[in-house]
């Protein structure tokens, strides 16, 4: 039995994380077995690209074209690696970002050239391609809010791609617009300026859609 591919998508401080941890208890809790994973990153070698993308000392000279190609170095071993293995043993795969942010963050916000974007995004991921994308939806006040209540807990870590200007963020909310508006079946827009269990549950409505027969629950 083939497994199911789940992926998140949204701005940073939509609350991605937060879900997909609750998606994966949810589904431990239904007794399958869901594998959790993010990009950039999720392999011993991805997590050395993602530190080289966002907090090498090093990386302030990134170009957009070395970005691109970095996050999908890590892409392309995420899914021999641990994405493909997990779906042929008939797993769940949810991950915390996955090609979509490509398009939306180098397509769109860095404007690199869309048909370059996608000819590097197919040789990273060949034909593994998500069943089911969650886009968290919410508006750049609540999530620069919920990021400076995070940030506040936490010791400061510099990160380059956050450095961006705010146009930079716009492009990116306008990309995945477009991005849900080519796929809507695929793409599932979810408002995420809700509470954390409100959110839970659009989500899970979505989810349930595509689970074998008898797994489902409020
Ligand atoms: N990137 C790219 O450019 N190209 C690519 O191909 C890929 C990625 C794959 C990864 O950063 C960066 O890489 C990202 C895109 C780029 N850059 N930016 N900028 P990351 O992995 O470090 O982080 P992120 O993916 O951007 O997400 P995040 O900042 O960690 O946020 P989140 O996962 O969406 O949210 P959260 O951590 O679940 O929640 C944030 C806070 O809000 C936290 O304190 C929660 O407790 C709180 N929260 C969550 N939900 C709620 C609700 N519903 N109400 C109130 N408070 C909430």
């Amino acid at each position: 039995m083939k497994g199911l591919f789940i992926t998140f998508e949204g701005s940073e401080g939509s609350g991605k994380s937060t879900q997909v941890s609750l998606l994966a208890g949810r589904l431990y809790g239904l007794c399958l077995t869901a594998r959790v994973l993010r990009e950039p990153g999720g392999t011993p070698i991805g997590e050395e690209i993602r530190h080289t993308l966002k907090h090498s000392h090093a990386n302030a000279a990134m170009t957009a074209e070395a970005e691109l190609l970095l996050m999908n170095a890590s892409r392309a071993q995420l899914v021999r690696e641990f994405i493909r293995p997990a779906l042929a043993k008939g797993e769940i795969v949810v991950c915390d970002r996955f090609y979509d942010s490509t398009t939306a963050y180098q397509g769109y916000g860095r404007e690199l050239h869309l048909p370059t974007v996608k000819t590097v995004i197919d040789l990273a991921v060949g034909d593994t391609r998500p069943d089911l994308t969650l886009l968290l939806v919410v508006p750049a006040q609540i999530s620069e809010e919920r990021l400076r209540s995070r940030q506040s807990t936490l010791p400061f870590i510099r990160d380059r791609i956050e450095e961006a200007d705010h146009e930079f963020f716009e492009r990116v909310a306008q990309g995945y617009e477009k991005i849900a508006a080519a796929e809507p079946q695929r793409v599932r827009k979810v408002d995420a300026a809700g509470d954390v269990e409100t959110v839970r549950r659009e989500i899970w409505r979505e989810v349930e859609k595509i689970l074998p027969p008898g797994r489902v629950g409020a």
